[in-house]
Order: structure tokens, then sequence, then C-alpha cells
């Protein structure tokens, strides 16, 4: 499908924008995310690199964010440690009523997943899922052909599954969840580093590394043996991060060949949430 409009992902660490030609990115920018922000003072983010885009009010415009999004648009942090500011806020209604009637809002590893599915790692695949390991952990189910979703926009919150290898309690409330270990967040916090970017450049500390790496492949031999999934497609910085695909690779190799999926970075790398963000508001929009 060749989309054209705008497209915003705003992550835990980020918030990209991006001009969207026939199914291209012609146009990129991008923001370290305030986690403490409220979110009118995200919306305002996400007007000025619109604005610097050259979007005009009305033009279609897809708003993926990590949180949950539930069916009437409203916006709620999972993992509050994540996003300090944002609780049962109204963004759906906000972007409507800022930027036009065909401004949608979805969680960012859901519209990943939707992209992945139709344009990139995921085609061909029955039963696929999208695994970000960023600064959090999240995913997005597409069952065949359809995009799991649920009226409180859980579906899909992979990250929050629990790990054999956690104990610690998540911001989600949960104790021992995947996202406990395996995200960005996680992965600083136990090499005692500002951020993972900082780990992975540090090189001495692969042993955290793998700890992530393994948590992923046991949440995905355990996403196999519900779903009957034959492909995962990895994204987010940590998951595209070079060796990272094969530290969990080769932790899947302690599973049965029966909860092994194919296993495969994102085609569309950085850009799955922009693309999905805006297939889902034209679609929307189509009705
Ligand atoms: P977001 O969570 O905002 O969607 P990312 O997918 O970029 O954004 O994930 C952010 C996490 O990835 C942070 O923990 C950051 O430190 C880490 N990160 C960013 N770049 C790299 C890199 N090149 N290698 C490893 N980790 C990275
Ligand atoms: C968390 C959760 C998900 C999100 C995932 C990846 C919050 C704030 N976010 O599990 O909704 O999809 O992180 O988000 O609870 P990212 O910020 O790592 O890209």
């Amino acid at each position: 499908m060749s989309v054209s409009g705008f497209a915003v992902d705003l992550g835990g660490t980020k918030t990209a924008a991006a001009r969207i030609e026939h199914g291209q990115v012609v146009a990129r920018l991008q923001k370290a995310t305030d986690a403490g922000a409220d979110m009118d003072a995200q919306v305002a983010v996400i007007a000025d690199l619109l604005g610097e885009l050259g979007y005009e009010n009305g033009a279609p415009l897809g708003v993926a964010v990590t949180g949950r999004v539930d069916r009437q648009g409203d916006w709620h942090a999972i993992n509050t440690g994540t996003l300090r500011g944002i609780s049962a806020a109204p963004l759906g209604t906000t972007l409507r009523t800022r930027f036009g009637a065909r401004a949608h809002c979805v969680n960012d590893a859901a519209a990943a997943a939707l992209a992945e599915a139709r344009l990139g790692a995921g085609r061909g695949a029955y039963n696929f899922a999208f695994i970000t390991v960023s600064t959090g952990v999240g995913g997005g189910l597409v069952l065949g052909g359809r995009l799991i979703d649920s009226g409180n926009g859980l579906a899909g919150h992979v990250g929050f599954a629990g790990t054999r290898l956690g104990d610690q309690l998540c911001g989600s409330g949960r104790v021992g969840t995947v996202e406990s270990v395996a995200g960005g967040r996680a992965i600083a916090a136990a090499a005692g580093l500002p951020d993972a970017r900082a780990v992975f450049e540090h090189g001495g500390f692969a042993p955290v590394i793998d700890r992530s790496a393994a948590a992923i492949a046991g949440l995905i031999g355990d996403l196999t043996a519900i779903l009957g999934l034959d492909r995962v497609a990895l994204g987010g910085s940590i998951g595209l991060a070079p060796g990272y695909l094969a530290r969990v690779m080769r932790h899947l190799e302690d599973e049965p060949a029966l909860f092994r999926p194919e296993v495969v970075p994102a085609e569309l790398t950085h850009d799955s949430g922009l693309m999905g963000a805006l297939l889902i508001a034209v679609e929307a929009d189509e009705g």
C-alpha cells in the first residue's frame, strides 16, 4: 500500500516524525523524549516537529506512542517509570482538535508490527510477531493477517509477560517481567550506566546484554507455544544493535525445534513505527 502523509513515533527515548510520500520516508526528524512531560507538552513537541516537516492541518497523520491507547483514544503509560506524566490522557481527541479529523493514534509496537507484516519482515508469514527491544520491550501480533487489538489497548504488550530470569518489580506493577530484564532501562540500570547505548559501546557488559537476549529468546518460545508463530521480527535500537539478534538465536537453540520460529531483523528498521502509524491512520480514514 503506497500511503502519503505524516507520521510520528514517540518512544521512551526519542520522538521521531516523518513526511511519507508513496510509501517512502522523504524527510525525517527526531528529538529526545521528555519522559516527565505531560500530554500537552508532548503534543507541543509533535506539533513543532510536524511544522518543521511542512505539515498542514488536515493532512493524514498517524501518531504512534509508547504506552497503551484504548479504544476511546486515551493514552496510558503502563510502565510509569518510562513516561511519568501520562495517565488517562485524551490523546485521540486532542490530536483531532489540533490537527484535524485525519489524525489517529496507536501504540508504537502495534504500528510497527502492522507495517512489518504488510511491507517488511512479516510478509508471507501466517502468524507473525514484532518485538521491539528499545527503552522497554513492546510487541504487536498479526495473526492470520489481522493486528490483534483490545478495548483497553493492552493486547500485544509482550514485554509485560514474565521471565524466569527476572525478580525485580517492573514499573508496570508486575514482578519479573521481560521488560524489567531485557529493556534498555533495565540494561542501563544493571550496568550502572546512563543508557543502554553506553552499555553496548562500553563493551564490558556482555553478561548484561546476554541476559536481555536470553529473556527475549524465552519470550519467543512462550509466544510460539501460545500462538503458533511462524516468524518473529526484532526491532528497536537494541533489537537491531549489531550482535544482539545473534545472541537471541544462540539462546533460542536451547528450545526444542517446535518452539523456534524464524527470527529476523525488522526490515523497515527504525521506520516501522512511523510507517505503521500512517497505514493505520489512512485505513481508519477510509473506514
Ligand atoms: P524508543 O524506545 O524511544 O522507541 P529506541 O528504539 O532508539 O527508541 O530505543 C532506545 C534504547 O536503545 C535506549 O535504551 C538507548 O540507550 C538504546 N540505544 C540507542 N542506540 C543504540 C545502539 N546503537 N546500540 C545499542 N543500544 C542503543
Ligand atoms: C513498554 C510500554 C509499551 C511500548 C513498549 C515499547 C509504556 C510507556 N510503554 O512496554 O506500550 O510499546 O514499552 O516502547 O508503558 P519503547 O518506548 O521502548 O519504544
